[in-house]
């Protein structure tokens, strides 16, 4: 009697065992941490790209500690709504605009502003330097959301649908320029002469193509991922901006983690952001005579004219009251 009592134990304890053998693996996805991406880019972008250099980077890192989720072609949030799904805690990682910031932060506007950043290296030495920290911890204090990385985005460029002799931004007088939707990138279209018009990512192949709008700017390697190129016939090498996305990461979700898996997350962030900003380089040194070879025409306007004019807009527009005192001066004093 007593033995098989013994024997009823064992075997009850022997197969509640083995039912938690069988439970293991999926309780153990449930304790990794959820890492879920929203982006608008397109698969063939390297900014779309860097996002599996930056979940390859934590498996290796951290194996089995991180689900990194990525959704490309804004088809979680809408192009602009990250910013806000991420203070909210609806979504943990994206890479986000100055135009994003300057929503929130007014003073970030001043990196909104054509003709500021000279270069892609001055881009990084501003970024990784004393001032980038400065304007990233308020970012991370009145967003709820912290800059990891610093992503070189490209020099934008104007892309027009029908080819037009274009020096000065006078001759871009009445271009319905599509622009991404919001004042700060809207004022950025008007400064450079154009009538700038509002439209999310996704919508401007389609609104190249059916004459809705007649051009929009953006760095030659999205021209040639989103294949703009099949539905323009010009690019105009103003080089009015040269742009950056910001990897930046929810602080609901950064600050559950400990000190180790900080750090791990932002070495890959900066692993993907040094992919992306290398691959970049690398195609706009290339692009035009890529794109010449498509049957486009590129041109270089005056560019001493569009950077005089936008830099007079800048100046004397109310973005400029609330940059703070010094900061152009040290933006160009950053070598
Ligand atoms: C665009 O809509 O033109 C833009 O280049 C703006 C950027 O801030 C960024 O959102 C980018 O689109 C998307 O990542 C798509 O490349």
């Amino acid at each position: 009697m007593k033995a098989s009592l013994i024997r009823r134990g064992v075997l009850a304890a022997a197969s509640a065992l083995a039912l938690a053998g069988a439970l293991l693996p999926a309780a153990q996805a449930q304790t990794k941490t959820v890492l879920r991406i929203s982006t608008p880019a397109v698969p063939d972008d390297w900014h779309a790209k860097m996002w599996t250099v930056f979940k390859d980077s934590l498996e290796k890192s951290a194996p089995g500690e991180f689900d990194v989720q990525i959704n490309l072609n804004a088809s979680l949030f809408k192009q602009g709504t990250e910013p806000a799904a991420m203070a909210r805690g609806n979504l943990e990682l994206s890479a986000i605009s100055a135009f994003d910031i300057a929503k929130l932060v007014p003073e970030f506007s001043i990196f909104t502003a054509g003709y500021i950043i000279r270069d892609p290296q001055h881009q990084q030495k501003v970024f990784n330097g004393p001032i980038g920290a400065e304007m990233f911890k308020t970012v991370s204090e009145k967003m709820d959301v912290t800059p990891l990385a610093t992503a070189y985005l490209g020099t934008r460029q104007v892309n027009l649908r029908e080819p037009r002799n274009v020096r000065t931004p006078a001759d871009l007088k009445n271009v319905k320029l599509r622009m991404p939707g919001s004042k700060e990138w809207l004022f950025l279209g008007e400064a450079l002469g154009a009538t700038a018009t509002p439209l999310a990512f996704g919508e401007v192949y389609l609104g190249l193509k059916t004459g809705t709008i007649d051009g929009q700017d953006n760095p030659l390697p999205s021209v040639r991922a989103a294949k703009f190129y099949e539905v323009t016939k010009q690019i105009v090498l103003t080089s009015h901006l040269v742009d950056g996305i910001f990897i930046a990461i929810s602080n609901k979700s950064y600050n559950a983690m400990n000190a180790a898996q900080k750090q791990k997350v932002q070495a890959a962030a900066q692993a993907a952001a040094t992919y992306n900003n290398e691959n970049r380089l690398k195609d706009e040194a290339q692009l035009v005579d890529f794109f010449k070879q498509q049957g486009l025409q590129v041109i270089t306007p005056d560019v001493d004219a569009f950077r005089k004019s936008v830099q007079t807009a800048y100046q004397n527009s109310e973005y400029a009251k609330v940059w703070p005192k010094g900061l152009v001066e040290r933006i160009n004093a950053t070598k």
